[in-house]
């Protein structure tokens, strides 16, 4: 996958002043002009020599997901996507019918280094007509790819091509760009790497997650590209809790999480347990060192992409997950009666006359409904969760685990945390009770806060 026949290019220095927007923005990012201005020279046109993995840059790591293979012929790294139909498995028990691309959901994550030039074939084996939309990617307006404004369609079994330079790095997507409502609901969505040529910060791991929602009703195949609402299956890299793999990284790595929104409808507040981590870039690059702010949750608007960076210096299982409740529920956590305090007295011996087995759930909220194993209508995930290593994780949806060990073999999943003797919460002993003067059957009052200037009536 390298080549060795064009490594001569000159790199043209930008003239003093009158830098182009393209200029200035590769000189912001990698801290000195690797480019010149657009016109400036053979570099702007031709690319660079094509940047290689392990040398050029540390391939990033894409949990469940994939990446695009390439070739380079005289100097351009080629690529070949194929849209298409893909069958795919959310979560043990739910499997879909996609639209892909080269057999994934979503597309396989597609990595370069900034100076490639970089040429990409796109095969159209869907019933309808597609483009591919870079987005976020500076480059002449006729490689947009949107159907109708920037170019024809791609029609069923059409292949088209797209080229162009990056002039840029950091963390882009691609899409479908005709029908959007439809194709993108359907999954036809991609991460885009691109790794500065000369990198000023280096991490040891490097993950890329895509985020996304979908309508898959109870028993569906098919996910309804209609809906606007009511989402009601959420996935990283396409898939929902328990499906999702962990990531998994040494103490002490340096660590950096790429996330990427292209969900129909709605922005996911990523919240990281156990860190702090910093927001290190958008879509449009690297934000300055003095403007990074300190965060614990994130937010990925839709069609944005963020990037976080944190040290893992704390060993454990962290969960990493979508802030918002509905969004850590599979599909049957949605419009059911509120029974939370209700007391059903006989009414199921009564039902069961009529209703054989039924049986009044959700008094004491959603928690039981995973773990109890009821029956669910076939192709469905249950409202929540998975096995954990103290009890049933009443999470699902958008919702994954970052493991963090002080050894590790490989980067496979290393199982359940053992947590050091002293620092796992557990039932308060007698003793500890009994030291610290705490009666659970007289909890102390809350009291009014007395530097509080209004009283409450
Ligand atoms: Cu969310």
């Amino acid at each position: 996958m390298s080549d060795e026949n064009d490594r001569s290019i000159a790199v043209p220095e930008p003239p003093a002043t009158s830098m182009s927007r393209r200029a200035l923005i590769i000189a912001g990012a990698a801290g000195g002009t690797i480019l010149g201005a657009r016109t400036a020279g053979a570099a702007e046109v031709r690319g660079m020599a094509p940047g290689r993995p392990g040398k050029d840059y540390t391939p990033v790591v894409v949990p469940n997901g994939a990446k695009l293979p390439w070739k380079v012929v005289d100097g351009v790294k080629v690529f070949h996507m194929v849209a298409q139909e893909v069958d795919h498995e959310i979560a043990p028990g739910l499997k879909v019918r996609c639209w892909g691309y080269n057999g994934r959901v979503h597309g396989p994550v597609i990595e370069a280094v900034e100076g490639d030039r970089v040429r990409i074939y796109v095969t159209n084996r869907l019933v309808a007509p597609t483009t591919v939309h870079w987005h976020g990617m500076l480059l002449p307006n006729g490689m947009d790819g949107v159907g109708g404004l920037t170019q024809k369609s791609i029609q069923p079994g059409e292949t088209f091509k797209y080229e162009f330079v990056l002039h840029q790095s950091g963390t882009v997507m691609y899409h479908s760009h005709h029908d959007e409502m439809t194709q993108i609901a359907l999954g036809l969505t991609g991460m885009f790497v691109i790794h500065p040529r000369r990198p000023r910060r280096r991490v040891d791991r490097d993950f890329v997650v895509m985020l996304h929602e979908w309508r898959i009703d109870p028993g569906a195949k098919r996910p309804n590209p209609n809906e606007m609402i009511e989402f009601n299956t959420l996935t990283m890299n396409a898939k929902a809790f328990p499906g999702t793999a962990p990531l998994v990284v040494r103490t002490g790595q340096r660590v950096r999480v790429r996330i990427g929104n292209l969900s129909p409808m709605d922005h996911h507040p990523i919240h990281l347990h156990g860190y702090q981590f910093k927001i290190t870039e958008t879509d449009a690059g690297e934000i300055p060192e003095s403007a990074q702010w300190p965060e614990t949750t994130v937010l990925v608007p839709v069609g944005s992409t963020r990037t976080i960076e944190f040290v893992a210096d704390e060993p454990g299982d962290w969960a990493m997950h979508c802030h918002m409740t509905h969004h850590v529920m599979n599909q049957m956590g949605h419009g059911v009666p509120n029974l939370i305090g209700v007391e059903p007295g006989d009414l199921d011996k009564r039902v069961r006359k009529v209703v054989p087995g039924y049986m009044t759930m959700g008094q004491a909220g959603m928690a039981d409904m995973g773990d109890m194993g009821m029956p669910v209508p076939r192709n469905s995930i249950p409202m929540l969760g998975g096995k954990g290593k103290h009890d049933y994780i009443t999470m699902g949806g958008m919702f994954t685990i970052l493991k963090v060990r002080d050894r590790l073999r490989s980067f496979e999943d290393p199982g359940w945390y053992e947590n050091p003797a002293g620092t796992l919460a557990g039932e308060a002993l007698v003793e500890d009770l009994r030291r610290d003067g705490v009666d659970p059957e007289r909890p102390p009052a809350a009291e009014d806060d007395p530097t509080a200037k209004h009283k409450p009536a």
